[in-house]
């Protein structure tokens, strides 16, 4: 376990204390100690797709079943994930701090069960639990848990407990390979996925016509306007003294934009993550600071 140089902990700790305005921009490496695999490196693979390239509208017109089969595995590993400390800290910095939001890109829940206050909470990516109408005439849109949410949806997965002493202690990139395997499973591409027609995938109860989809934002699709216009006023409502930058590769926009809009309003700049390489863009200055370790571990002990 790396532990964190005590120069770099006090004066990030001092600095805390005297911020009153916070951001923190979260991304998939927050949870990956909870056993969600991220977008980018060894864990981006579901079977032998890409999961950029099934975040996409083209995946989704091309082949709505492969997708829901993607997303529908994802809501399952959701719901049975636990969140983990960080999660935690963080829901408890934001109901401490007045002046504190977090902009996360995860669309898992693992925040919200960790009882993140929600208005201090804006969901750049949306939810894997919100769903909505494709139907252009119809503005269906709601939350649902449902898992299975059609039986069509019904598949295999492999049911060794993400949060097991193993997967604990996995680094958490290679995690989600280590694991599967182990079972069927359908993220394991040597287990036949059965091909799916339209009419048994979820459609949608107000018009009954349309096809719903994963209320998540896909590349080319904008971010929800009242996210993008909470986190604009946030930003241009005065000084900002720091922006926490966890578990996140900051290459996707506008997200990764946040971390230099935070800079131009004076925040200085923290840096956690597993991946030295991964800092935000435009790099870190003097008196920023990056913490190399497992979120899950490092957060908690920086907020503490
Ligand atoms: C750990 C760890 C541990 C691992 N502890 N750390 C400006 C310039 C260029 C392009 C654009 C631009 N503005 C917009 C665009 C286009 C596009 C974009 O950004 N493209 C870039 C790739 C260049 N953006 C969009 O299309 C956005 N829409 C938009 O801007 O609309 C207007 C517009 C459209 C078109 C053109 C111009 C304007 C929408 C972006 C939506 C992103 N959607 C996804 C899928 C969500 C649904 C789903 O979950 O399936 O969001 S893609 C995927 O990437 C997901 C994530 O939220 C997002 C970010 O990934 P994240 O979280 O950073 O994960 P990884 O895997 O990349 O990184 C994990 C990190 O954790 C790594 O650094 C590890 O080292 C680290 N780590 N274990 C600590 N234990």
């Amino acid at each position: 376990q790396p532990t964190i140089p005590q120069a770099d902990l006090e004066s990030f700790t001092k600095h805390l204390q005297s911020s009153k305005r916070v951001l923190a921009l979260l991304g998939a490496g927050l949870s990956a100690s909870s056993g969600l695999p991220t977008f980018r490196g060894a864990g981006g693979l579901w079977r032998t797709h890409d999961a950029i390239s099934l975040a996409t509208p083209e995946a989704f017109n091309d082949n709505p079943g492969l997708v829901w089969q993607f997303y529908s595995y994802r809501r399952h590993m959701a719901l049975k994930a636990q969140p983990n400390r960080a999660h935690y800290a963080l829901a408890e910095l934001a109901r401490k701090m007045r002046g504190f939001m977090t902009l996360s890109q995860n669309v898992d829940g693992l925040s919200q069960r960790a009882k993140h206050p929600r208005d201090k909470l804006q969901l750049l990516h949306g939810s894997l639990f919100d769903v909505k109408c494709t139907n252009f005439y119809c503005n269906y849109q709601a939350e649902d848990f449902t898992d299975p949410i059609v039986p069509a949806l019904d598949l295999p997965v492999d049911e060794t407990d993400p949060t097991s002493k193993e997967a604990r202690h996995a680094v958490s990139n290679s995690l989600h390979a280590k694991r599967t395997g182990q079972e069927l499973d359908i993220s394991d591409a040597s287990v036949d996925l059965p091909e799916l027609m339209e009419k048994d995938l979820p459609h949608c109860p107000k018009c009954k016509k349309g096809l719903l989809r994963p209320g998540v934002v896909w590349f080319g699709e904008s971010l929800p306007r009242s996210v993008l216009s909470t986190v604009d006023e946030f930003i241009a409502g005065g000084k900002i003294d720091l922006i926490m930058v966890i578990g996140t590769s900051a290459k996707v926009y506008p997200a990764a934009g946040y971390v230099d809009e935070a800079k131009k309003k004076g925040a200085r700049v923290a840096v956690i993550n597993m991946e030295e390489g991964d800092a935000p863009a435009s790099g870190l200055r003097k008196g920023d600071w990056f913490f190399k370790g497992d979120a899950a571990q490092v957060v908690p002990e920086i907020l503490k």
